[in-house]
């Protein structure tokens, strides 16, 4: 068991990780007795943090390391999930500035909002259907606090799943509108292919994924609650950013969603 003090300092440590933009080693090999559900504590705590420190509120939740090409280029081969915060949100209209990053990287993403509570006991896929109010396309700046992003799952759980900032289109489409398993997936970086996929790369299905955390959320004594923003997990590998980049993200029946990075 590890001391409630210990938990707190490793929250605080990838608080300030984030904030001063330095990168911190992974806690397992410090303590090996880091479990992921401690992980999860820690986390929370972490948002404690943020949401005091920071004066923000939660938006929603994301998911990681759902798709193989994630799990393979990142080398842990189970997903985990972290919280959105309204802060951590771009609009897609304004160019990215790389100055508050460590390292960034982007992924593509579906987002799904909810319009209604996932309170379980059981969330089941067709659930999760059900409480969608609609989907769009999305990406996210993912940007671990880990040198060189170097983690296990729990040491990943515990900084929020490397989240940092998301992007969400404004435009939104029911789910029976699109095909959440084939629907292909084009990821540029300066108008060049960096990968494609299908929406089913996410778990077989990202209502999967999202079922998946939805149980996990319950049997913490959370959920996702209506108005929430999930993030389904990336569906191809992260693209590293650079001053003067610009990402889309076209997927098969919806309108393309492009950002620019300054
Ligand atoms: C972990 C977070 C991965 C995703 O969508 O797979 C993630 C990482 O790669 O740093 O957000």
């Amino acid at each position: 068991m590890m001391k409630t003090d210990t938990l707190d300092q490793i929250a605080y440590a990838l608080y300030k990780a984030e904030r001063e933009r330095t990168e911190v080693t992974k806690f397992v090999d410090q303590y090996p007795e880091l479990t992921v559900e401690t992980a999860y504590n820690i986390q929370d705590k972490l948002i404690e943090l943020k949401c005091t420190y920071e004066e923000t509120t939660i938006s929603g939740l994301k998911l990681g390391l759902t798709s193989k090409a994630k799990q393979q280029m990142m080398g842990v081969h189970e997903p985990s999930y972290g919280v959105l915060l309204a802060n951590m949100e771009l609009n897609a209209k304004q160019p990215i500035s790389l100055k508050s990053f460590i390292h960034p990287k982007i992924e593509p993403e579906i987002a799904f909002v909810f319009r209604q509570d996932l309170g379980g006991p059981i969330v089941t896929v067709a659930q999760v259907l059900e409480a969608t109010d609609y989907v769009a396309p999305a990406m996210e700046i993912i940007d671990s606090r880990y040198l060189n992003f170097n983690f296990t799952l729990p040491d990943v759980i515990a900084d929020n799943s490397s989240s940092s900032r998301y992007i969400v289109s404004s435009q939104k489409y029911a789910v029976n509108e699109v095909d959440l398993v084939n629907m292909g997936c084009i990821f540029t970086q300066n108008d060049e292919i960096f990968a494609t996929s299908t929406a089913g790369s996410v778990m077989g299905h990202p209502a999967r994924a999202i079922a998946w955390m939805a149980n996990k959320l319950i049997a913490r004594g959370q959920h996702i609650r209506a108005g929430d923003i999930v993030l389904s997990g990336a569906l191809t590998g992260s693209a590293t950013m650079y001053a003067g980049d610009n990402f889309t993200v076209s997927f098969d029946g919806m309108e393309a969603l492009t950002v620019q990075v300054e």
